[in-house]
């Protein structure tokens, strides 16, 4: 191993992220934070100067996996800026120490934000959900919790069909699932009380970053006059929008869409596959945080508050 190269499970751990092993916005959160207290572990530095390059070089190998979710640069931020000693083994401590409190806040923000979602449900809601978003999973399995009967209409969700896990995971937490095909959705409509996804990126304008297909939907929802919330911790608050940036969003490879033979069948066709798209504040009724919910034209206060004024790279070569 050189000197900055990363220890395998930051290897093993980017590769999980970028073939979609390890996906959805907290998922990757947690395990990136993972992989950076394992790479101070497992690291071999003797001086403080080769373990801060090394920590840098693991970071980036992670932020370079998928560009979409800010909670992957969110989670690193929070890692490096905590890296704190004079000595490796002071390094070494606090950052597997920002790692442990990182993955804490992960977990009890979800569990926060399952309550403020909760209570928008009353027994026998019917919600539907696009993808697949623990934070949006926690809102409805909170409102079981609560004694309340909740059905629920997934989305099936091409190309990759996370609705699937939505609809297992709904299912064990005893709610009635039924599955349809994303072109079903707005038929569905008028059947449901609530739509609820999760976000991959909220931009300082609250416009939400979330799977491909969530901003068709929530234009439906609206004209079917049904509520739409976005389930998303402050981890998916993008601080790069406040200073003008916009969300790159993740192109995919063309075979998730339709297999080499079928396409060659075709013809001379071209194939695009973007894994996400932007819903416009105003089709977007609130966004539901471990901080409460929020009308998203004001999740801009809450991100100042948050991040200050912008973003540092602390992944970045001095
Ligand atoms: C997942 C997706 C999820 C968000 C939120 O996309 O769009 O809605 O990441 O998930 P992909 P969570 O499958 O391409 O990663 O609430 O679990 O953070």
């Amino acid at each position: 191993m050189t000197d900055h190269e990363p220890v395998p499970a930051v290897r093993e751990t980017a590769g999980a992220i970028a073939t979609m092993e390890i996906r959805g916005a907290a998922t990757i959160a947690d395990a990136a934070a993972r992989a950076l207290a394992a790479q101070a572990r497992e690291g071999d530095h003797d001086d403080p100067g080769a373990f801060r390059a090394s920590m840098r070089s693991a970071a980036r190998t992670l932020h370079e996996t998928r560009p979409t979710a800010v909670s992957l640069p969110n989670a690193l931020r929070y890692v490096l800026q905590r890296m704190e000693g004079e000595t490796v083994d002071a390094l070494r401590r606090n950052v597997v120490s920002a790692t442990d409190a990182f993955v804490d806040q992960l977990d009890r923000a979800q569990e926060d934000l399952g309550q403020v979602g909760a209570n928008r449900l009353a027994d026998g809601d019917t919600v539907m959900t696009h993808c697949h978003s623990t934070d949006a999973l926690a809102c409805i399995e909170a409102a079981v919790e609560q004694g309340k009967s909740i059905s629920a209409v997934v989305k099936e969700t091409r190309p990759r069909n996370q609705g699937h896990i939505t609809a297992e995971q709904l299912r064990e937490a005893g709610v009635s699932v039924t599955l349809i095909v994303d072109s079903a959705a707005r038929r569905y409509l008028d059947d449901v009380d609530h739509v609820v996804v999760g976000a991959d990126s909220i931009a300082a304008d609250g416009g939400v970053i979330n799977k491909i297909g969530t901003s068709g939907l929530a234009v439906n929802a609206r004209e079917r006059g049904v509520p739409i919330m976005t389930a998303a911790q402050t981890i998916k608050l993008h601080p790069e929008t406040l200073t003008g940036h916009t969300v790159e969003i993740e192109m995919r490879a063309e075979e998730e869409v339709i297999d080499p033979g079928t396409r060659a069948a075709i013809g001379e066709i071209d194939v695009e596959n973007p894994a996400f798209d932007v819903t416009p504040p105003r089709y977007m009724d609130a966004i539901v945080t471990e901080h409460g919910q929020f009308p998203p034209e004001s999740i801009v206060t809450l991100m100042r508050e948050l991040f200050g004024e912008g973003a540092d790279e602390p992944w970045a070569e001095p």
